[in-house]
């Protein structure tokens, strides 16, 4: 099968989807796309993602869009190891904590959300607060679910889908300068999980697109 992945460095949800790929030890091309000069809102990326964002799965040709839904047809095509549980509780307990991220605090801080707060005269320093206030806000719901539910991960004592998407959402929430402190269950669970390699793998600086000082 081959799997191409446009992707962009910094970006949390293609980040996401490596992390997932990574973890089932699939062989995938990265495929970088230029957000900073907005390729992704080029006619060329549009054909293969309408709504003009990244990540994309190219399957043998074929797009495949939204980062969960692509974990979950990964999960669904490639079983093992596992991304989520196989009882449904639990199954439903995982979509939730990746949901709080994927849904609720990650679309408010998207790229196309700051520079619409730019031209409406935001400085960075008000991005930055909008940025804390939401992650925070999240992450206040996320943390007891990890500090009840994870046992070294984030959901259990193996990575699965909340760590696709509590890691990059860290990785984010560290860009913006956000007080990791009343998280420690969060903090734990990440760092745990940064030193599994094939999650270490996916990390941005070690993507083909970064731009490391
Ligand atoms: N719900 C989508 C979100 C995708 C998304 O928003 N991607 C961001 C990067 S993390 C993006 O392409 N942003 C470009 C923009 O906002 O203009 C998913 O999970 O795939």
């Amino acid at each position: 099968m081959n799997l191409i992945l446009h992707s962009a460095w910094r970006a949390s949800a293609p980040y996401r989807v490596r992390i997932g790929l990574n973890l089932k030890g699939l062989d995938y091309t990265i495929q970088p796309v230029d957000l900073v000069s907005s390729q992704h809102q080029g006619e060329a990326y549009r054909a293969l993602n309408g709504q003009a964002l990244v990540p994309t799965l190219e399957v043998d040709g074929r797009p495949l869009t939204q980062s969960l839904a692509i974990l979950e047809w990964l999960d669904e095509t490639f079983p093992t190891p596992h991304l989520l549980p196989e009882d449904p509780f639990q199954r439903a307990t995982v979509r939730a904590m990746a949901e709080i991220v994927a849904c609720d605090i990650h679309p408010v801080n998207n790229l196309r959300i700051l520079r619409a707060l730019t031209a409406l005269g935001v400085d960075q320093d008000g991005r930055d607060a909008w940025a804390q206030r939401w992650i925070s806000d999240g992450f206040t719901a996320l943390e007891p679910m990890v500090a009840a539910h994870g046992r070294g991960f984030a959901f259990g004592d193996a990575p699965g889908l909340v760590d696709c998407c509590l890691v990059p959402q860290v990785y984010n929430a560290t860009r913006f300068h956000v007080d990791m402190g009343p998280f420690p269950a969060i903090r734990d669970a990440v760092a745990r999980a940064l030193e599994h390699p094939a999650i270490a793998r996916a990390h941005p600086n070690l993507q083909p697109d970064a731009q490391v000082a």
